[in-house]
């Protein structure tokens, strides 16, 4: 298996502080954060950026301040979310891609996001990936049902350049696919030889999906994007909790967690 790549997904556009108050919603918040998240194991940090009212947003020079103050400080792959929230137009989803962080989410469908669809129309998806490869921008690219998975895979043989390619599971939204073991299995099962994938369990799922990845030989993301409990009814304490416990479990099960450099090797970022 592979070294464990920990992919700390810290603030997201859906979650606020009324929910959790330790969220980083500020830059500087969100600097501590990271730096935490990649002392205890996390070589991936997957960044939106928040506004002064704390409402999500695409603002080019807050991902700019951000993307410096965490490479001033620590060595981290930056990975720049262009979904943004339900409802950001795709220019603003675009703009960020122009500073050229070392990744950034490729969403390759629309899905139903509570009362809202994220709408990810195939123009747009081009878009997205066209910019990626103009400004060399590895992808994630972020699937959240078996159908999706499979645009994905159809999407990434049109275009070569993005082989081999980085998925990511995302299990247990309203609308997606369940997280079960046998769900888990079957995506994987669809996926071209050469690529690599993570799983983002949401809410509850997130312990016993990054379990089933840890023991099988995917990656794992973890943070309040996905989930702000420790346990059933009890708030974590910091994205760096949940990225704790994920090396811990990896200990375990004597898997070794990914250096930056190595991560930086399994997922072919030059
Ligand atoms: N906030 C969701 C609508 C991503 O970062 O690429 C989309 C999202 C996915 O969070
Ligand atoms: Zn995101």
């Amino acid at each position: 298996m592979d070294d464990l790549i920990i992919t700390a997904a810290i603030t997201g556009a859906e979650t606020s502080k009324t929910q959790n108050p330790a969220l980083p919603v500020t830059i500087e918040e969100q600097v501590k954060a990271t730096i935490e998240c990649q002392k205890a194991g996390a070589t991936v940090v997957h960044l939106h950026v928040r506004d002064e009212n704390q409402s999500p947003s695409q603002d080019l020079a807050l991902f700019k301040k951000l993307k410096s103050e965490i490479e001033k400080n620590c060595d981290i792959i930056i990975q720049f979310s262009t979904g943004g929230a339900v409802g950001t137009p795709i220019s603003e989803r675009l703009a960020p891609l122009q500073l050229k962080p070392e990744m950034a989410s490729l969403n390759v469908g629309s899905i139903n996001f509570g009362d809202e669809v994220f709408e990810n129309l195939p123009k747009d998806i081009e878009s997205l990936a066209q910019e990626m490869i103009k400004n060399k921008i590895k992808p994630e690219i972020e699937v959240y049902d078996v159908g999706m998975l499979e645009y994905g895979i159809r999407f990434i043989d049109k275009h070569p350049s993005l082989s081999p390619a980085h998925f990511q599971f995302v299990f247990g939204t309203h609308s997606g696919i369940s997280a079960t073991t046998e769900n888990y299995g079957f995506m994987r099962s669809k996926l071209p030889l050469n690529a690599t994938h993570a799983v983002a369990g949401v809410g509850r799922h997130q312990l016993p999906m990054s379990s089933l990845a840890i023991i099988t030989g995917g990656h794992v993301r973890v943070g309040f994007e996905d989930n702000i409990y420790w346990t059933k009814g009890v708030l974590a304490k910091s994205n760096a909790q949940l990225v704790e416990r994920t090396v811990a479990l990896a200990k375990i099960h004597n898997r070794k967690i990914a250096s930056t450099e190595t991560a930086r090797k399994i997922l072919n970022i030059k």
